[in-house]
């Protein structure tokens, strides 16, 4: 069995695992996130996952890329579809000629980048597979900024350890409670990880994340960060939101989604 298999495998694996409880949480069995069984399946694969990750790959493995034959007809939009927020819309309405990426947190260098200034950063372009926990899949070609540009551009402090992406969409009806993001410092400088600007050879769809969507590739779907507005260097969650790092791992979902 080669190793990209293996690697597909339990990434297939996770996937399901959370599909199931994802599932399930979606249909309004909401109490799930907060009984014991749903955190501790999940951290079953979580340790499987590290364990796997010492004898088969390591972090700086890469995740499984495809041709252009392979991309999907289609790539559904999931979850936020268009930020419903006044800012995020005037951004929008203007092409997002105003927008601006704000890096800041625990950096030596705090800066924000203009669209072209991010299309002038080292890029990447990747076909690469989407796995989301709701149970589909979608092969799409992504160009971006790769990520560890921009952190050799504001310089992270060496207390920094996480990446945190703030999105652009209140995930609560009164604008409260934005979707956001974490990964750490292995995977923002991993060479597949990048601030995605085009999709499929054309700039990225509001669906799917204008103007910059995060690309995590050996990270399960919530994990790549749509509408990315802010990026902060943090040691720990302790002060952001729920504290555990993410929109869908406040409400219970592993924070570490991939191998
Ligand atoms: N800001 C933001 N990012 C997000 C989401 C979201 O609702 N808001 N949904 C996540 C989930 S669960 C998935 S599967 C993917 C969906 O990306 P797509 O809309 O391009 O299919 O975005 C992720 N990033
Ligand atoms: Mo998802």
């Amino acid at each position: 069995m080669s190793r990209t298999f293996l690697r597909g495998d339990r990434r297939r694996f996770l996937a399901r695992v959370a599909g199931a409880a994802g599932a399930m949480l979606l249909s309004g069995c909401n109490r799930l996130s907060q009984t014991e069984w749903f955190p501790r399946i999940l951290g079953v694969g979580e340790k499987a996952s590290a364990a796997a990750a010492a004898l088969v790959t390591s972090r700086r493995s890469m995740a499984q890329e495809f041709t252009e034959a392979d991309r999907s007809p289609q790539f559904r939009s999931n979850g936020t579809s268009n930020p419903d927020s006044p800012a995020y819309q005037a951004l929008a309405a203007q092409g997002f000629a105003a927008y601006r990426l704000e890096v800041g947190g625990l950096v030596a260098a705090p800066a924000s980048f203009s669209l072209a200034e991010l299309r002038a950063l080292p890029a990447r372009t990747q076909i690469t597979r989407h796995d989301c926990v709701e149970g589909w899949s979608a092969i799409a070609k992504w160009k971006g900024a790769r990520l560890a540009a921009v952190l050799d551009a504001v310089r992270p402090t060496p207390d920094a350890r996480y990446a945190v992406f703030h999105c652009a969409d209140p995930m609560e009806a009164d604008g409260s409670d934005l979707y956001y993001e974490s990964i750490d410092l292995d995977d923002a400088r991993h060479p597949q990880t990048i601030l995605a600007y085009e999709m499929n050879d054309a700039a990225l769809p509001v669906a799917n994340g204008a103007p910059i969507r995060l690309r995590v590739e050996r990270q399960l779907g919530y994990k790549h960060a749509k509408y990315v507005m802010r990026i902060e260097l943090v040691a720990s969650f302790d002060r952001i939101a729920g504290g555990r790092g993410g929109y869908w791992e406040d409400q219970g979902y592993q924070w570490f989604a991939g191998i």
